[in-house]
Protein backbone atom coordinates (compact mmCIF):
# COMPACT_ATOMS: atom_id res chain seq x y z
CA UNK A 1 0.00 0.00 0.00
CA UNK A 2 1.39 3.36 -0.53
CA UNK A 3 2.34 5.02 2.51
CA UNK A 4 1.39 8.31 1.40
CA UNK A 5 -1.98 7.20 0.57
CA UNK A 6 -1.83 5.17 3.88
CA UNK A 7 -1.12 8.60 6.24
CA UNK A 8 -3.21 10.25 4.30
CA UNK A 9 -6.04 7.78 5.56
CA UNK A 10 -4.89 7.70 8.87
CA UNK A 11 -5.82 11.49 9.40
CA UNK A 12 -8.78 11.60 7.68
CA UNK A 13 -10.52 8.67 9.91
CA UNK A 14 -9.40 10.78 12.98
CA UNK A 15 -10.81 13.73 11.49
CA UNK A 16 -13.82 12.45 10.61
CA UNK A 17 -14.06 10.76 14.17
CA UNK A 18 -13.98 13.72 15.91
CA UNK A 19 -17.12 14.48 13.89
CA UNK A 20 -18.76 11.20 14.77
CA UNK A 21 -18.33 9.48 11.53
CA UNK A 22 -16.76 5.97 11.43
CA UNK A 23 -14.64 5.79 7.68
CA UNK A 24 -13.93 2.11 8.51
CA UNK A 25 -18.18 1.34 8.29
CA UNK A 26 -18.46 4.12 5.63
CA UNK A 27 -16.22 1.72 3.52
CA UNK A 28 -17.59 -1.84 4.81
CA UNK A 29 -21.45 -0.31 3.67
CA UNK A 30 -20.06 1.12 0.29
CA UNK A 31 -18.61 -2.88 -0.36
CA UNK A 32 -22.02 -3.51 -0.65
CA UNK A 33 -23.95 -1.26 -2.77
CA UNK A 34 -23.21 -2.23 -6.60
CA UNK A 35 -23.78 -0.05 -9.52
CA UNK A 36 -25.21 -1.77 -13.21
CA UNK A 37 -22.56 -0.48 -15.71
CA UNK A 38 -24.21 -0.15 -18.80
CA UNK A 39 -23.03 -2.40 -21.64
CA UNK A 40 -24.07 0.72 -24.44
CA UNK A 41 -21.84 2.83 -23.68
CA UNK A 42 -18.86 0.76 -25.43
CA UNK A 43 -20.17 0.46 -29.16
CA UNK A 44 -22.75 4.03 -28.93
CA UNK A 45 -26.11 1.67 -28.54
CA UNK A 46 -25.37 0.51 -31.82
CA UNK A 47 -26.11 -3.62 -30.21
CA UNK A 48 -24.89 -6.68 -32.22
CA UNK A 49 -28.01 -7.44 -33.92
CA UNK A 50 -27.04 -6.70 -37.16
CA UNK A 51 -23.69 -6.58 -38.52
CA UNK A 52 -21.70 -3.61 -37.48
CA UNK A 53 -24.53 -2.78 -34.94
CA UNK A 54 -28.18 -1.28 -35.89
CA UNK A 55 -28.68 2.37 -36.62
CA UNK A 56 -29.94 4.57 -33.73
CA UNK A 57 -33.54 5.83 -33.58
CA UNK A 58 -35.84 6.13 -31.13
CA UNK A 59 -34.97 9.90 -29.96
CA UNK A 60 -31.74 8.57 -28.82
CA UNK A 61 -28.40 9.97 -30.00
CA UNK A 62 -24.54 9.11 -29.56
CA UNK A 63 -22.34 12.24 -31.16
CA UNK A 64 -18.91 12.02 -31.65
CA UNK A 65 -16.52 9.54 -33.34
CA UNK A 66 -13.46 8.99 -31.30
CA UNK A 67 -11.68 5.86 -32.63
CA UNK A 68 -11.57 2.91 -31.01
CA UNK A 69 -14.80 1.43 -30.64
CA UNK A 70 -16.20 -1.96 -30.46
CA UNK A 71 -17.49 -3.67 -33.17
CA UNK A 72 -17.98 -7.51 -31.70
CA UNK A 73 -18.86 -8.87 -28.54
CA UNK A 74 -15.27 -10.25 -27.68
CA UNK A 75 -14.36 -6.72 -28.26
CA UNK A 76 -16.89 -4.86 -26.04
CA UNK A 77 -16.27 -7.56 -23.36
CA UNK A 78 -12.53 -6.96 -23.50
CA UNK A 79 -13.51 -3.11 -22.56
CA UNK A 80 -15.26 -3.94 -19.86
CA UNK A 81 -13.23 -6.09 -18.36
CA UNK A 82 -10.54 -3.51 -18.44
CA UNK A 83 -13.14 -0.53 -17.33
CA UNK A 84 -14.25 -2.63 -14.45
CA UNK A 85 -10.34 -3.56 -13.40
CA UNK A 86 -10.25 0.11 -12.89
CA UNK A 87 -13.33 0.81 -10.54
CA UNK A 88 -13.68 -0.29 -6.93
CA UNK A 89 -16.19 -3.05 -5.79
CA UNK A 90 -17.97 -5.34 -7.68
CA UNK A 91 -20.79 -4.17 -10.23
CA UNK A 92 -22.97 -4.93 -12.54
CA UNK A 93 -23.75 -5.00 -16.04
CA UNK A 94 -26.38 -4.00 -17.22
CA UNK A 95 -27.41 -5.35 -20.76
CA UNK A 96 -30.00 -4.42 -23.70
CA UNK A 97 -31.67 -7.21 -25.72
CA UNK A 98 -30.12 -6.14 -28.82
CA UNK A 99 -26.60 -7.18 -27.36
CA UNK A 100 -27.80 -10.51 -28.02
CA UNK A 101 -25.64 -13.32 -29.82
CA UNK A 102 -27.02 -14.79 -32.40
CA UNK A 103 -24.38 -16.23 -34.16
CA UNK A 104 -24.06 -14.56 -37.23
CA UNK A 105 -28.08 -14.78 -38.41
CA UNK A 106 -30.61 -12.39 -37.82
CA UNK A 107 -32.86 -13.09 -34.82
CA UNK A 108 -35.71 -10.92 -34.54
CA UNK A 109 -36.86 -9.29 -31.21
CA UNK A 110 -39.67 -11.34 -31.02
CA UNK A 111 -37.94 -14.67 -31.13
CA UNK A 112 -34.75 -14.07 -28.97
CA UNK A 113 -34.36 -16.70 -25.68
CA UNK A 114 -32.00 -17.46 -22.71
CA UNK A 115 -29.59 -19.41 -24.89
CA UNK A 116 -28.91 -16.04 -27.09
CA UNK A 117 -27.49 -14.45 -23.75
CA UNK A 118 -25.75 -17.38 -22.49
CA UNK A 119 -22.34 -16.31 -23.41
CA UNK A 120 -22.77 -12.87 -21.52
CA UNK A 121 -23.99 -14.82 -18.35
CA UNK A 122 -21.05 -16.98 -18.49
CA UNK A 123 -18.68 -14.62 -19.20
CA UNK A 124 -20.59 -12.65 -16.36
CA UNK A 125 -19.92 -14.98 -13.42
CA UNK A 126 -17.03 -14.58 -11.14
CA UNK A 127 -16.60 -11.06 -12.36
CA UNK A 128 -20.28 -9.64 -11.87
CA UNK A 129 -22.49 -8.97 -8.78
CA UNK A 130 -25.45 -9.82 -11.68
CA UNK A 131 -26.82 -8.42 -14.62
CA UNK A 132 -29.54 -6.10 -15.16
CA UNK A 133 -31.85 -6.44 -18.90
CA UNK A 134 -33.81 -4.49 -20.73
CA UNK A 135 -35.64 -4.90 -23.66
CA UNK A 136 -35.04 -2.54 -26.89
CA UNK A 137 -38.01 -1.00 -27.76
CA UNK A 138 -35.64 1.51 -30.79
CA UNK A 139 -33.66 1.02 -33.89
CA UNK A 140 -35.59 -1.26 -35.28
CA UNK A 141 -38.42 -1.45 -38.70
CA UNK A 142 -41.26 -1.75 -35.98
CA UNK A 143 -40.50 1.16 -34.30
CA UNK A 144 -39.46 3.48 -37.36
CA UNK A 145 -42.53 5.09 -37.05
CA UNK A 146 -42.29 6.36 -33.60
CA UNK A 147 -44.35 3.84 -32.03
CA UNK A 148 -44.18 0.27 -30.17
CA UNK A 149 -46.44 -0.81 -26.91
CA UNK A 150 -48.98 1.88 -27.93
CA UNK A 151 -48.95 1.67 -31.61
CA UNK A 152 -52.81 1.60 -32.78
CA UNK A 153 -51.69 -0.87 -35.07
CA UNK A 154 -52.39 -4.46 -32.54
CA UNK A 155 -50.08 -6.30 -34.76
CA UNK A 156 -47.30 -4.01 -33.63
CA UNK A 157 -48.38 -3.68 -30.48
CA UNK A 158 -48.23 -7.62 -30.41
CA UNK A 159 -44.64 -7.57 -31.77
CA UNK A 160 -43.65 -5.20 -29.01
CA UNK A 161 -45.31 -7.24 -26.08
CA UNK A 162 -43.80 -10.99 -27.01
CA UNK A 163 -40.74 -9.13 -26.58
CA UNK A 164 -41.23 -7.60 -23.59
CA UNK A 165 -42.33 -10.95 -22.33
CA UNK A 166 -39.48 -12.90 -23.64
CA UNK A 167 -37.17 -10.00 -22.00
CA UNK A 168 -38.50 -11.24 -18.53
CA UNK A 169 -38.22 -14.92 -19.18
CA UNK A 170 -33.94 -13.98 -20.33
CA UNK A 171 -33.69 -11.46 -17.12
CA UNK A 172 -35.19 -13.69 -15.00
CA UNK A 173 -32.56 -16.46 -15.73
CA UNK A 174 -29.93 -14.37 -15.63
CA UNK A 175 -31.45 -13.62 -11.89
CA UNK A 176 -31.13 -17.46 -11.28
CA UNK A 177 -27.96 -18.05 -12.90
CA UNK A 178 -26.00 -14.80 -10.71
CA UNK A 179 -28.24 -15.60 -7.24
CA UNK A 180 -29.38 -11.77 -7.48
CA UNK A 181 -32.12 -10.06 -8.94
CA UNK A 182 -32.50 -9.05 -12.32
CA UNK A 183 -34.04 -5.85 -13.07
CA UNK A 184 -35.75 -5.57 -16.10
CA UNK A 185 -36.47 -2.11 -17.53
CA UNK A 186 -39.33 -0.73 -19.69
CA UNK A 187 -38.67 2.19 -21.44
CA UNK A 188 -40.43 2.84 -24.86
CA UNK A 189 -39.94 6.07 -26.81
CA UNK A 190 -43.56 6.21 -28.59
CA UNK A 191 -44.06 10.03 -28.95
CA UNK A 192 -45.09 12.51 -31.52
CA UNK A 193 -43.23 15.36 -32.69
CA UNK A 194 -46.28 17.94 -33.20
CA UNK A 195 -49.38 18.28 -31.07
CA UNK A 196 -51.54 15.24 -30.85
CA UNK A 197 -55.30 15.24 -31.66
CA UNK A 198 -55.72 12.70 -28.63
CA UNK A 199 -53.66 12.36 -25.78
CA UNK A 200 -55.59 10.00 -24.32
CA UNK A 201 -56.00 6.37 -26.69
CA UNK A 202 -51.84 6.07 -26.67
CA UNK A 203 -51.75 5.90 -23.06
CA UNK A 204 -54.65 3.52 -22.60
CA UNK A 205 -52.86 1.03 -24.88
CA UNK A 206 -49.33 1.47 -23.78
CA UNK A 207 -50.85 0.52 -19.76
CA UNK A 208 -52.51 -2.31 -21.48
CA UNK A 209 -49.86 -3.44 -23.79
CA UNK A 210 -47.30 -3.41 -20.48
CA UNK A 211 -50.16 -5.56 -18.36
CA UNK A 212 -49.93 -7.68 -20.96
CA UNK A 213 -46.10 -7.51 -20.92
CA UNK A 214 -46.35 -8.65 -16.90
CA UNK A 215 -49.00 -11.51 -17.12
CA UNK A 216 -46.59 -13.85 -15.99
CA UNK A 217 -45.79 -13.56 -12.29
CA UNK A 218 -41.77 -14.02 -11.58
CA UNK A 219 -39.78 -14.49 -8.40
CA UNK A 220 -39.18 -11.37 -7.08
CA UNK A 221 -35.85 -12.95 -5.60
CA UNK A 222 -34.89 -12.98 -9.62
CA UNK A 223 -36.47 -10.51 -11.74
CA UNK A 224 -38.22 -6.93 -11.02
CA UNK A 225 -39.52 -4.79 -13.28
CA UNK A 226 -39.21 -1.15 -13.47
CA UNK A 227 -40.57 1.07 -15.78
CA UNK A 228 -38.91 4.71 -17.57
CA UNK A 229 -40.64 7.71 -17.55
CA UNK A 230 -39.61 10.63 -20.00
CA UNK A 231 -39.87 14.37 -21.10
CA UNK A 232 -39.26 14.52 -24.59
CA UNK A 233 -37.21 12.87 -27.03
CA UNK A 234 -35.47 14.35 -30.37
CA UNK A 235 -38.44 13.69 -33.44
CA UNK A 236 -41.02 13.55 -30.60
CA UNK A 237 -40.79 16.71 -28.78
CA UNK A 238 -44.55 17.48 -28.29
CA UNK A 239 -46.10 14.46 -27.02
CA UNK A 240 -44.48 11.31 -24.74
CA UNK A 241 -46.85 8.77 -24.03
CA UNK A 242 -44.67 7.36 -21.12
CA UNK A 243 -44.64 10.68 -19.24
CA UNK A 244 -43.61 10.70 -15.64
CA UNK A 245 -47.29 10.98 -14.66
CA UNK A 246 -48.42 8.29 -16.22
CA UNK A 247 -45.02 5.93 -15.04
CA UNK A 248 -45.65 7.44 -11.64
CA UNK A 249 -49.62 6.09 -11.56
CA UNK A 250 -48.20 3.19 -13.24
CA UNK A 251 -45.68 1.75 -11.19
CA UNK A 252 -47.72 2.53 -8.03
CA UNK A 253 -50.79 0.90 -9.21
CA UNK A 254 -48.87 -2.25 -10.40
CA UNK A 255 -46.06 -2.55 -7.70
CA UNK A 256 -43.89 -2.10 -10.07
CA UNK A 257 -40.48 -0.04 -10.09
CA UNK A 258 -39.99 3.49 -11.23
CA UNK A 259 -36.83 4.01 -12.89
CA UNK A 260 -35.92 7.77 -12.50
CA UNK A 261 -33.55 8.90 -15.17
CA UNK A 262 -31.80 12.05 -14.53
CA UNK A 263 -32.03 12.98 -17.89
CA UNK A 264 -35.54 13.16 -18.36
CA UNK A 265 -37.28 15.85 -16.90
CA UNK A 266 -37.20 19.73 -17.30
CA UNK A 267 -33.96 21.10 -16.94
CA UNK A 268 -34.52 22.59 -13.54
CA UNK A 269 -35.85 19.17 -12.39
CA UNK A 270 -34.00 17.14 -10.47
CA UNK A 271 -34.44 13.48 -9.77
CA UNK A 272 -32.17 13.88 -6.08
CA UNK A 273 -35.61 15.62 -4.94
CA UNK A 274 -37.78 12.95 -6.24
CA UNK A 275 -36.24 9.96 -4.49
CA UNK A 276 -37.94 10.05 -1.36
CA UNK A 277 -41.39 10.46 -2.92
CA UNK A 278 -40.64 7.77 -5.06
CA UNK A 279 -39.42 5.90 -2.32
CA UNK A 280 -42.74 6.19 -0.38
CA UNK A 281 -45.21 4.73 -2.76
CA UNK A 282 -43.53 2.34 -5.50
CA UNK A 283 -41.60 -1.38 -3.81
CA UNK A 284 -38.11 -0.27 -5.21
CA UNK A 285 -36.22 1.98 -6.93
CA UNK A 286 -34.25 2.11 -9.82
CA UNK A 287 -31.71 5.18 -11.73
CA UNK A 288 -30.79 5.97 -14.48
CA UNK A 289 -28.04 8.02 -13.16
CA UNK A 290 -27.35 10.14 -16.11
CA UNK A 291 -26.13 13.81 -16.94
CA UNK A 292 -28.06 16.25 -19.02
CA UNK A 293 -26.59 19.16 -20.63
CA UNK A 294 -29.56 21.46 -21.79
CA UNK A 295 -31.50 18.25 -22.63
CA UNK A 296 -31.73 14.72 -22.50
CA UNK A 297 -27.76 14.65 -23.60
CA UNK A 298 -26.77 11.50 -22.14
CA UNK A 299 -22.93 12.85 -20.98
CA UNK A 300 -20.73 11.03 -18.73
CA UNK A 301 -21.79 10.98 -15.40
CA UNK A 302 -19.46 13.86 -13.11
CA UNK A 303 -19.02 14.65 -10.00
CA UNK A 304 -21.19 17.05 -9.69
CA UNK A 305 -23.77 18.67 -7.15
CA UNK A 306 -26.97 16.83 -8.31
CA UNK A 307 -24.65 13.51 -8.42
CA UNK A 308 -23.96 14.35 -4.66
CA UNK A 309 -27.53 14.65 -3.84
CA UNK A 310 -28.41 11.77 -5.49
CA UNK A 311 -26.04 9.94 -3.72
CA UNK A 312 -27.34 11.29 -0.53
CA UNK A 313 -30.79 10.75 -0.48
CA UNK A 314 -30.17 7.25 -1.42
CA UNK A 315 -27.76 6.73 1.62
CA UNK A 316 -29.91 9.07 3.85
CA UNK A 317 -33.20 7.02 2.97
CA UNK A 318 -31.55 3.72 5.07
CA UNK A 319 -33.28 1.74 2.39
CA UNK A 320 -30.29 0.56 -0.13
CA UNK A 321 -31.61 -2.56 -0.32
CA UNK A 322 -34.83 -1.09 -2.02
CA UNK A 323 -32.38 1.03 -4.76
CA UNK A 324 -30.90 -0.26 -7.88
CA UNK A 325 -28.19 1.98 -9.40
CA UNK A 326 -27.70 1.85 -13.33
CA UNK A 327 -26.26 4.33 -15.25
CA UNK A 328 -27.12 5.97 -18.48
CA UNK A 329 -24.79 7.74 -20.90
CA UNK A 330 -23.33 7.48 -23.74
CA UNK A 331 -20.77 10.02 -25.17
CA UNK A 332 -18.95 8.57 -28.00
CA UNK A 333 -16.76 11.75 -28.21
CA UNK A 334 -13.74 10.70 -26.10
CA UNK A 335 -12.04 7.45 -25.08
CA UNK A 336 -14.94 4.93 -24.03
CA UNK A 337 -13.41 2.76 -21.93
CA UNK A 338 -12.51 6.16 -20.28
CA UNK A 339 -15.95 7.32 -19.79
CA UNK A 340 -17.37 4.27 -18.37
CA UNK A 341 -14.32 4.82 -16.19
CA UNK A 342 -14.99 8.18 -15.15
CA UNK A 343 -18.50 7.59 -14.83
CA UNK A 344 -18.73 4.91 -12.69
CA UNK A 345 -15.75 5.82 -10.54
CA UNK A 346 -18.26 8.98 -10.14
CA UNK A 347 -20.74 7.39 -8.85
CA UNK A 348 -19.23 4.82 -6.51
CA UNK A 349 -17.17 7.73 -4.93
CA UNK A 350 -20.47 10.31 -4.33
CA UNK A 351 -21.79 6.95 -2.81
CA UNK A 352 -18.67 7.14 0.06
CA UNK A 353 -19.28 11.11 0.12
CA UNK A 354 -22.44 10.58 1.31
CA UNK A 355 -21.51 7.67 3.42
CA UNK A 356 -19.24 10.22 5.18
CA UNK A 357 -22.01 12.19 6.36
CA UNK A 358 -22.85 12.73 10.23
CA UNK A 359 -26.41 12.49 9.23
CA UNK A 360 -27.77 12.29 12.90
CA UNK A 361 -26.01 15.74 13.57
CA UNK A 362 -27.92 17.00 10.53
CA UNK A 363 -31.13 15.65 11.33
CA UNK A 364 -30.82 17.20 14.82
CA UNK A 365 -29.71 20.41 13.48
CA UNK A 366 -32.44 20.42 11.26
CA UNK A 367 -35.34 18.98 13.92
CA UNK A 368 -34.02 22.24 16.15
CA UNK A 369 -34.66 24.62 13.15
CA UNK A 370 -31.05 25.46 13.63
CA UNK A 371 -30.67 26.02 9.99
CA UNK A 372 -27.21 28.02 10.30
CA UNK A 373 -25.58 24.78 11.66
CA UNK A 374 -27.09 22.19 9.20
CA UNK A 375 -25.77 25.01 6.35
CA UNK A 376 -22.06 25.34 8.55
CA UNK A 377 -22.01 21.91 8.50
CA UNK A 378 -23.07 21.35 5.03
CA UNK A 379 -20.36 23.79 3.97
CA UNK A 380 -17.27 22.52 6.24
CA UNK A 381 -18.32 18.93 4.76
CA UNK A 382 -17.52 19.83 1.45
CA UNK A 383 -13.46 19.82 2.21
CA UNK A 384 -13.25 17.67 5.11
CA UNK A 385 -10.74 14.73 3.46
CA UNK A 386 -13.27 12.38 1.81
CA UNK A 387 -10.79 12.32 -1.01
CA UNK A 388 -8.53 10.47 1.21
CA UNK A 389 -10.78 7.82 2.20
CA UNK A 390 -11.65 7.81 -1.63
CA UNK A 391 -7.87 6.96 -2.32
CA UNK A 392 -7.64 4.56 0.23
CA UNK A 393 -10.50 2.70 -0.42
CA UNK A 394 -9.41 2.29 -4.33
CA UNK A 395 -6.08 0.43 -3.14
CA UNK A 396 -8.12 -1.33 -0.32
CA UNK A 397 -9.96 -2.71 -3.32
CA UNK A 398 -6.72 -3.51 -5.38
CA UNK A 399 -7.73 -0.82 -7.98
CA UNK A 400 -5.29 2.48 -8.93
CA UNK A 401 -5.68 5.40 -6.63
CA UNK A 402 -6.33 8.74 -8.30
CA UNK A 403 -5.20 9.39 -12.15
CA UNK A 404 -3.03 5.78 -12.24
CA UNK A 405 -6.37 4.76 -13.32
CA UNK A 406 -6.04 6.50 -16.99
CA UNK A 407 -1.99 5.74 -17.53
CA UNK A 408 -3.66 1.97 -17.89
CA UNK A 409 -6.45 2.94 -20.00
CA UNK A 410 -4.14 5.21 -22.20
CA UNK A 411 -1.80 1.44 -22.29
CA UNK A 412 -5.03 -0.20 -23.54
CA UNK A 413 -6.06 2.69 -26.15
CA UNK A 414 -2.32 2.20 -26.94
CA UNK A 415 -2.05 -1.41 -27.39
CA UNK A 416 -5.89 -2.26 -28.32
CA UNK A 417 -7.98 -0.02 -29.33
CA UNK A 418 -5.81 2.25 -31.81
CA UNK A 419 -5.74 -1.34 -33.90
CA UNK A 420 -9.82 -1.86 -34.30
C1 LIG B 1 -33.65 6.84 -23.36
C2 LIG B 1 -33.63 6.14 -22.04
C3 LIG B 1 -33.15 4.72 -22.08
C4 LIG B 1 -31.95 4.51 -22.96
C5 LIG B 1 -31.31 3.14 -22.83
C6 LIG B 1 -30.33 2.87 -23.91
O1 LIG B 1 -33.91 8.17 -23.26
O2 LIG B 1 -32.88 6.88 -21.14
O3 LIG B 1 -32.92 4.30 -20.78
O4 LIG B 1 -30.97 5.48 -22.76
O5 LIG B 1 -32.27 2.20 -22.72
ZN1 LIG C 1 -32.47 5.99 -19.24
Amino acid sequence: MDKNIEQAYQIAREKYAEIGVDTEAAMKALEQVPVSMHCWQGDDVGGFENVGGSELSGGIQATGNYPGKARTIDELRSDIEKALLLIPGTHRLNLHASYLENGGTFVDRDEIEPGHFKGWIDWGKGRLHGMDFNPTFFSHAKAADGFTLSHPDQAVRDFWIEHGKRCRTIAAEMGRQFGTTTVTNFWVPDSYKDTPADRVSPRQRLAAALDSCFKDKIDPSVHLDAVESKLFGIGGESYTVGSHEFYMGYAVSRRKLLCLDAGHYHPTEMISEKISSVMMFCPELLLHVSRPVRWDSDHVVCFDDELQQIAKELVRSGQMDKVHIGLDFFDASINRVAAWVIGTRNMVKALLFAMLEPIETLRQAEAEMNFTKRLVMFEELKTMPWSAVWDYYCLRQDVPAGLAWFDEVVQYEKDVLSKR
